[in-house]
């Protein structure tokens, strides 16, 4: 977070410290920049949905390497979810529609939702 000073001058006529008279207090404000909030994209494991499958979907839809979708597709194979990725509302919301459209499209029952990060 970025931080913002602003010198104040104080022209008070109770100055008693002599000099000139230019007093001058700190004050910090935080400017409160909204960010957007995250989503994560979970894919979830399944029994039946073959290997080859999901490793094809993340790489088809998460633009990942061979080995990283090998790798994301043992995690949920043996911890049952993993996180494929963090994206916008919109972008969460069309990559989960993707996987899901094209799970059911090829008759598996792979499951992906998203979550909101905190
Ligand atoms: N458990 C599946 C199997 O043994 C493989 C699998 C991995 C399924 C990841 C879904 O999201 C998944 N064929």
């Amino acid at each position: 977070m970025t931080t913002e000073w602003h010198m104040m001058a104080d022209k008070d006529d109770d100055d008693t410290r002599g000099g000139d008279g230019d007093v001058s207090i700190a004050t910090k404000t935080k400017p409160k920049t909204q960010r957007p909030p995250l989503y994560k994209v979970l894919l979830l494991n399944d029994d039946y949905t073959p290997m080859e499958f999901v490793v094809h979907v993340l790489e088809r839809f998460f633009g990942i390497t061979h080995s990283q979708a090998v790798e994301i597709m043992l995690t949920v194979h043996k911890k049952g979810v993993a996180v494929v990725g963090v994206f916008s509302y919109e972008i969460a919301e069309t990559k989960v529609a993707q996987v899901m459209d094209f799970a059911r499209r090829n008759q598996h029952p792979l499951q992906c939702t998203m979550e909101k990060e905190e």
